[in-house]
């Protein structure tokens, strides 16, 4: 009998580095997030190249039943009063969830249904977040590290950004020592 032993891709706990797979690094830096952050003033003041997030995938074929794996890293850093962010998506299948888990760093996972309502969880290494479907997610970054967490998603979930095109209900800034949240449309 002849049983074939793959090595698999491997991830880091410590830092969320991806290898033996082929991976897919997306950075995302502070020009790209035109009218994310809500001090435009503030935003127009930072160096345009400044990474904001690093996205790592490992490159799976996709089709239904099929899972992504990637680790969000979140640069330490503020615009204005409010934290360093990922943009935030609904998945394009909106039934489609994922889970997060913690690998560095703190921050606040943001989460928004349908309806508006917000929720945050506390993320921190080796903490789980089940996202259900139906539910918009953002990593935010409190803290003065960078927060690494590492996403499973299905490869059919795809990303709509255009509903939250006017941000989520929350936002979350800085009170001097730690996070407060402010309600985003008052
Ligand atoms: C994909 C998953 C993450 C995000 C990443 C960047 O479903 O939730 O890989 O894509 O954290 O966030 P965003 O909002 O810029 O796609
Ligand atoms: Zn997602």
């Amino acid at each position: 009998m002849t049983l074939s032993t793959l090595v698999p891709p491997h991830v880091a706990w410590q830092t969320g580095a991806l290898k033996n797979g082929p991976v897919i690094r997306k950075t995302t830096d502070i020009a790209a997030l035109a009218g994310v952050f809500a001090d435009t003033k503030s935003w127009q003041r930072c160096e345009p190249g400044q990474a904001v997030y690093d996205v790592d995938v490992l490159q799976t074929e996709t089709c239904e039943g099929a899972l992504f794996t990637g680790v969000t890293h979140v640069h330490p850093g503020r615009v204005g009063d409010e934290f360093f962010m990922t943009r935030g998506h609904f998945h394009a299948r909106r039934e489609q969830g994922e889970v997060y888990f913690g690998l560095r760093g703190c921050g606040l996972l943001l989460l928004q249904n349908e309806r508006g309502e917000a929720r945050v969880e506390i993320v921190t290494a080796g903490s789980v977040h089940i996202i259900p479907g139906y539910t918009a997610h953002r990593l935010i970054n409190t803290g003065g590290e960078i927060l690494s967490a590492l996403a499973v998603w299905p490869t059919v979930a795809g990303h709509d950004y255009a509903t939250l095109s006017d941000g989520f209900s929350v936002r979350i800034k800085t009170d001097g020592t730690g996070w407060r949240a402010e309600a985003s449309h008052d």
